[in-house]
């Protein structure tokens, strides 16, 4: 099996191509990748000597460019991921996630080939109590979270009409190595490191659904090869947890680690204005995951964040290269005047 993965070099995505190379022997992986801000060929450097991986670089949004490309299956990553950007800026979401999801769409079309798109918890919206199932409304808050809706419905309506062989999964929030730092774990463990503010909106009691990345890529893997063509998979691990709990324990491990003062770490967090549209709690099950495929997730929560954090302490050179470049900028518009110091 050749697979194109698109968004390959991001967080996520590379994470995939290491599992899909280390678990398959006679599969060939070509990572097809824009290299937005988010897009890093570092991330991958590990598997370049592969005869088995290639990387070309261009825009999903770009059909003559998906044209020439070999492949017999798409696992479709590629997208604008960020909430907060999405919030500054909502134009390139629709361009990627929209227009780009469609372009891909057409080309699988073209060839009669399997699409497994990535979507995302976020599509369902919020939820008081109880939890989302795969047949629950799509209800998204965000421009992000809209634009996911959106092509996850267009992955939907190509396997109605075309009848193109799709699959949907619909992931909670991941963590682990390799995360761009705008997003709230690495940003916790980098500002704790650097002696900076930790910003955490509202009153710090959204509640998220933590799975190691792995586990997530392990799901992808497992629909890819079990899961039926035109079906949707929550994949989860029922793991909530309020933002600030969370923040709380990764201060109090890397004040551990480095044999810094616990209160003086904890004394840097900074609770600032909320996110505009702040969902309050994503939950869903992942019953349906389990039992017709077989996955489980098997990286426990307090592991998988020890080793995240380990990572990032330890791949120090990787996130300063990230973070001296355009980071600042958004950093610096993303949190400006909120943060005092
Ligand atoms: P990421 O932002 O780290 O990576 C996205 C990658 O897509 C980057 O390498 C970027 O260069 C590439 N890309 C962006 N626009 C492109 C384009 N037009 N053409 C080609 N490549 C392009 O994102 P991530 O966190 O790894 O998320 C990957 C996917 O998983 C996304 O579809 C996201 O919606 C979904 N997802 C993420 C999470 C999460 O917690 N991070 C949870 C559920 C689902
Ligand atoms: O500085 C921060 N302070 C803060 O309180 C940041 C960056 C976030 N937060 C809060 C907002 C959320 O409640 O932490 C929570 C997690 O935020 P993010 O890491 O931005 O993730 P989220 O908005 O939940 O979306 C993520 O999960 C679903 C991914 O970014 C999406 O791509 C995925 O679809």
């Amino acid at each position: 099996m050749k697979i194109l993965i698109t968004g390959g070099a991001g967080f996520i995505g590379s994470n995939f191509v290491r599992h899909i190379l280390a678990s398959y022997p006679d599969y060939d992986v070509v990572n097809f990748d824009k290299l937005t801000y988010a897009g890093n060929l570092e991330n991958l450097s590990d598997c370049e000597s592969s005869d088995r991986y290639s990387f070309v670089k261009g825009d999903i949004c770009d059909p003559e460019a998906l044209k020439k490309l070999e492949f017999d299956s798409i696992v479709h990553f590629a997208a604008e991921s960020h909430v907060d950007r999405s919030i500054l800026d909502s134009q390139p979401f629709l361009q990627t996630n929209v227009m780009g999801t469609v372009m891909l769409l057409e080309e699988a079309k073209r060839r009669d080939c399997t699409f497994l798109h990535v979507s995302t918890d976020e599509v369902y919206g919020s939820i008081g109590e109880g939890y989302f199932y795969e047949d629950s409304p799509l209800m998204p808050n965000s421009p992000y979270a809209a634009s996911k809706a959106s092509s996850d419905l267009l992955v939907r309506s190509y396997i109605k009409t075309h009848k193109i062989k799709g699959l949907i999964t619909r992931c909670s929030n991941n963590y682990g190595p390799f995360q761009f730092p705008e997003k709230l774990i690495p940003l916790v463990i980098l500002n704790a490191v650097n002696k900076r503010p930790i910003p955490v909106y509202g009153d710090g009691m959204n509640v998220r659904d933590w799975i190691y990345v792995v586990d997530h890529c392990r799901a992808v893997d497992a629909v890819l090869h079990r899961g039926e063509s035109g079906e949707v998979y929550n994949v989860g691990c029922k793991n909530e947890m309020t933002n600030i709990r969370l923040v709380e324990l990764i201060l109090g491990k890397v004040a551990e680690k480095l044999g810094r003062d616990e209160k003086e770490v904890l004394s840097l967090i900074e609770y600032v204005d909320d996110r505009k549209g702040h969902d309050r709690r994503y939950a869903i099950d992942p019953k349906k995951m389990e039992d017709s495929t077989g996955w489980k997730p098997e990286t426990d929560f307090a592991d998988g964040i020890a080793s995240t954090i380990e990572w990032y302490l330890s791949n120090q050179k990787w996130w300063e290269r990230i973070t001296s470049g355009d980071y600042m900028n958004y950093y610096k518009a993303q949190y400006g005047d909120r943060l005092k110091r």
